[in-house]
């Protein structure tokens, strides 16, 4: 028997009280059954939490970096430790396969040591002045409150991405997580609680906190001046309502948002890789990842060969419970998703699409749970469904002649998170990456769309919001920027050669 999520959140130390009795359902995907019944906080409860993390932020911001490091350290020990509990209980909540969950958690992990390496990095520059005996300099400084909103189908590791760093640069955290995902978020809290109480007194209690509930608690955080910043990942329709909220109170946001992610196929591309590229991009996460490839642009020469060989490949994935070996793709989140999907499909289909798969799979006979076929959708062109982001695994199938072409359809789409290319032709490589190329956050060569590092930064353009996450440096974002310039002689030079003599 597989443990139930009671059994996990005991191991990582969630007292029973915290997922017992609630008003929020905590069901899995895998069956549709109920793992638990979180209390969510009421708005009032949001503005006392920002009050405390506030007060938490006013003495952690006084902790040396380094220092501050190492609590990211402590954290990623525990997470090491708990990898395996964790992504069980991923899996449960989310429905990944069994490697995804750990993968998730080793994302985590790895954003942990980033943040350690980056607690003796966060510097500015020194620059050169015009006035002599005077020195100018930048310096970063924590920022306050940051309030992190995060989608249900990467539970753990987003969170982890603007905890490890708001926490390394200074600030302090309140996070309301998809209401599909509360168990794993008390998770993540026990385990980052666990790691302030080795690290001592210089972590104050209020740190950290998470807040479960719906939308009320997340227009609690847009709209409160001491949220510093609003990191939110999640749809372009739940982007839309809280950039410009943010915004009006001159506050700051993160904007992780939807995608649209094409691989063009070029005559040259190696088509063993490119095919196993596709799949995994399509239909690994049951194509609930904002990287997902949801569109391949295949050149007129390799278009047969490359549907032949994914229509075979996509009829024999593996659909079933994600806990077990072998199988590849597990359950849609819910019956939304799934509704949403067969609407798309619908749509695809008296747009011109040729369907193949999409059906509904039965696992175990849980007449709750929803599972689909991985379906590939050949299209005559990029007609509206094409341009619309459906969270699952649809994959549309474009053909194209010049490269130009390929590059235009790829970019033709509102959102502009991720892109690849395969080919072994070095100037169709170059271009794609180019300033007239791809126009997303994130374009490869010669690996898929999905799946990327936390060492560069992530996120991307147009809908999908614009902000960078992760690596590289968008710990930028989690602080702010003060420029000094320091006098150290006798007179008081002006710039740009302004006198004001007495
Ligand atoms: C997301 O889907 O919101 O690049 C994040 C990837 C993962 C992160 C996805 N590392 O697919």
């Amino acid at each position: 028997m597989p443990p139930t999520a009671k059994e996990i959140l005991a191991a990582l130390g969630v007292p029973e009280a915290f997922h017992t009795g609630g008003k929020l359902v905590a069901r899995s995907p895998i069956d549709g059954l109920t793992q638990g019944a979180v209390r969510g906080a009421a708005a009032g409860e949001v503005q006392e939490a920002i009050g405390r993390g506030h007060g938490a932020f006013i003495a952690w911001r006084q902790v040396p970096a380094p220092r501050r490091g190492e609590l990211l350290r402590l954290f990623g020990d525990e997470l090491r430790a708990h990898k395996t509990a964790l992504a069980t209980l991923v899996t449960l909540e989310v429905g990944k396969v069994t490697s995804e969950g750990l993968g998730e958690v080793q994302e985590m992990i790895d954003i942990c040591d980033f943040a350690v390496g980056a607690s003796r990095q966060l510097h500015g520059l020194t620059i050169a002045t015009e006035r002599p005996g005077h020195r100018m300099m930048e310096v970063w400084h924590p920022l306050g409150v940051v309030g992190v909103i995060s989608a249900f189908n990467f539970p753990v590791a987003v969170w982890s991405w603007n905890a490890a760093l708001a926490l390394v640069c200074g600030n302090a955290l309140v996070w309301k997580p998809s209401e599909k995902t509360p168990l794993t978020a008390l998770a993540c809290q026990a385990l980052l609680e666990r790691a302030m109480q080795r690290f001592g007194q210089d972590a104050p209690r209020y740190l950290s906190q998470v807040l479960n509930g719906g939308a009320a608690v997340a227009e609690a955080l847009v709209d409160d001046a001491r949220v510093a910043l609003v990191s939110a990942t999640g749809s372009t329709r739940m982007g839309r309502a809280v950039g410009p909220r943010v915004a009006a109170r001159f506050g700051r946001s993160l904007l992780e948002l939807g995608g649209n992610n094409a691989i063009i196929v070029t005559p040259s591309a190696d088509l063993d890789l490119a095919v196993r590229g596709i799949l995994f991009g399509a239909y690994g996460t049951a194509g609930q990842r904002c990287t997902s490839t949801r569109r391949v642009i295949a050149h007129q020469s390799v278009h047969h060969e490359l549907v032949m060989r994914l229509e075979r490949a996509r009829a024999s994935l593996k659909v079933g419970d994600p806990r077990e070996p072998g199988v590849l793709v597990g359950p849609l989140i819910d019956e939304m998703a799934w509704l949403a999907m067969q609407a798309s499909l619908d749509q695809a289909a008296d747009q011109g699409g040729q369907v193949s798969g999409g059906e509904r799979v039965m696992v175990g006979g849980h007449a709750q749970a929803f599972y689909a076929a991985p379906a590939l959708v050949q299209m005559p062109a990029q007609t509206a469904v094409v341009r619309h982001e459906t969270f699952a695994p649809i994959l549309y199938v474009l053909r194209y002649d010049a490269l130009s072409e390929a590059i235009a359809l790829q970019n033709d789409v509102p959102q502009g998170l991720s892109s690849a290319i395969f080919t072994n032709d070095l100037r169709e490589a170059e271009a794609f990456l180019s300033a007239t190329g791809s126009d997303c956050g994130i374009a490869n060569v010669n690996i898929g769309t999905s799946g990327a590092e936390i060492g560069g930064a992530f996120g991307g353009e147009k809908e999908t919001g614009g902000g960078r996450e992760s690596g590289s440096d968008a710990w930028k974002n989690y602080m702010r920027r003060a420029t000094n310039t320091i006098n150290y002689s006798n007179a008081l030079p002006l710039a740009q050669g302004v006198r004001f003599d007495l």
